[in-house]
């Protein structure tokens, strides 16, 4: 979903990382790329431009949070814009009224059908009792379509094979929601390959004349912009109440996602992610957005840290690392520090990529390994965590015992903490960004295994 985007934006920001002071000129070239970006995403021109503005505004104008390095600040004010882009919340669906009555409307091949289908399933499963009903008077396949997808899933289907009068069949449906006690009913219209005044008419007549709560357009991903083109007609007709945008899961460039709150001022409601029933998501901005800059949630992570870890102490950290000065009392201030953070598994699982990291990992171990290690710690006298050489084999055994673990253990957490100061004393610059998240992180879990 949205690679191309994706691959483009994570370049962008490249540069934007190492960035010390924000400047108009030192952001100009990485906001120009993420122009781009977007452009060739095939979002509407006039939505990127204010788009790059507004970082660009809040970017120079920011207080750069003390504990945030400022390139990564302006990635967090991209993110943050591209949620505001993408409408900002969730919108749900209105199911007010009795029944609520859920109009599907778009072009030929949008994925109407699929969607009422997919749309029954979840609002069956929610206890709702869907009827769906074929409003598509002009393919008798279209309502064989329907019919199959309300066995499949124990959803009644109003047919009227015979009918050739829409409002005819919306009249029979609202009787039969009535009868079968149904609390939603989704009408699943005819489509068009262009829209054209005798369907505008149709489908205004069956808004008439059912009330609907919802009346969904179902677009396309893949046609890019053009689907917002088609949003703004079908708005301007039907004065639709939110948007489904299907087939994200084939080779969309994002432009339809991303401009069509901005362009039509309606909202997302929901995504397609697949052909089959269970495809389908209630659409969340800032999940997107996430997903967009393909960079987990890294955000979450950065704000954490920002709440969690205070930037001076981090500093001190970071020197006393540099010069190999780090005891065993900075080792547990550390993970003091991350445990702010909150669970292991969670903390790497927001990295990039960090999510296929912990699959299928104990993470809970660590954990474990970290409260003995800070126990044991604790144990020592200032003198010993100043200077763990003095730990003799009778001083290993009081430690060991009074935080209720092993010898061996405490012996493996002198020698990994031994390995972590050489290791430290190579990786330099690395260990700054990590001191600044607050933890030991490569040192702890790749070190000593
Ligand atoms: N990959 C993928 N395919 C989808 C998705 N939604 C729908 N499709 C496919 O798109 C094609 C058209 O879907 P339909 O639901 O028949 O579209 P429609 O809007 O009802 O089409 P008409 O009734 O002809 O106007 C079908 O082959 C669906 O399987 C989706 O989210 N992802
Ligand atoms: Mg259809």
């Amino acid at each position: 979903m949205f690679d191309s985007l994706s691959g483009k934006l994570q370049q962008a920001f490249k540069n934007l990382r190492g960035l010390g002071k924000i400047s108009e000129d030192n952001i100009a070239e990485s906001l120009r790329e993420v122009r781009m970006a977007l452009l060739e995403a095939d979002v509407n021109f006039k939505v990127a431009k204010d788009f790059i503005e507004a970082v660009k505004q809040k970017a120079i104008g920011q207080e750069v949070v003390r504990s945030v390095q400022p390139g990564q600040q302006i990635i967090k004010i991209i993110n943050d814009e591209l949620i505001e882009l993408l409408g900002s919340t969730n919108a749900a669906l209105n199911l007010g009224g009795q029944p609520t009555c859920i109009l599907m409307v778009g072009l030929h091949g949008a994925g109407k059908t699929t969607t009422s289908g997919k749309l029954a399933k979840l609002l069956q499963k929610q206890g709702r009792g869907p009827l769906l009903v074929a409003a598509d008077v002009y393919r008798p396949a279209a309502m064989d379509q329907l019919e199959v997808l309300g066995k499949q899933l124990n959803v009644p289907v109003v047919v009227r094979r015979e009918e050739k009068d829409v409002l005819k069949i919306a009249k029979a449906a609202l009787d039969e929601a009535r009868r079968l006690g149904c609390g939603v009913i989704i009408f699943d219209t005819a489509g068009r390959l262009q829209i054209d005044e005798p369907l505008v008419q149709e489908l205004v007549r069956l808004r008439d004349l059912v009330k609907p709560m919802e009346t969904l357009l179902v677009l396309d991903s893949a046609t890019g912009q053009e689907a917002v083109n088609v949003a703004k007609h079908f708005d301007d007709a039907l004065n639709i109440t939110g948007a489904v945008l299907t087939k994200l899961d084939g080779d969309a460039r994002g432009g339809a996602a991303l401009s069509l709150k901005s362009v039509t001022g309606k909202p997302i409601k929901f995504v397609g992610v697949g052909e089959k029933l269970e495809d389908f998501e209630p659409f969340h901005p800032e999940r997107m957005a996430s997903r967009i800059l393909g960079m987990g949630d890294v955000v979450s992570l950065v704000e954490k840290a920002a709440e969690a870890v205070d930037i001076e102490d981090a500093k001190k950290l970071e020197e006393k690392m540099r010069k190999g000065q780090f005891t065993l009392e900075d080792f547990l201030e550390q993970l003091r520090q991350m445990k702010k953070l909150g669970p292991l598994d969670k903390i790497v699982g927001m990295l990039p990529g960090g999510a296929e990291m912990v699959k299928g990992q104990d993470m809970s171990k660590s954990e474990r390994e970290f409260r003995r290690f800070e126990a044991m710690i604790c144990g020592m006298t200032y003198q010993e965590r100043r200077h763990p050489q003095i730990l003799n084999a009778s001083r290993r055994k009081r430690i060991a015992k009074g935080s209720g673990v092993q010898v061996v253990e405490l012996n493996n957490l002198l020698n990994r903490f031994s390995q972590m100061q050489q290791m430290m004393k190579k990786l330099g610059k690395f260990q700054k960004m990590m001191a600044k998240m607050g933890g030991g992180l490569p040192g702890m879990l790749g070190g000593g295994r």
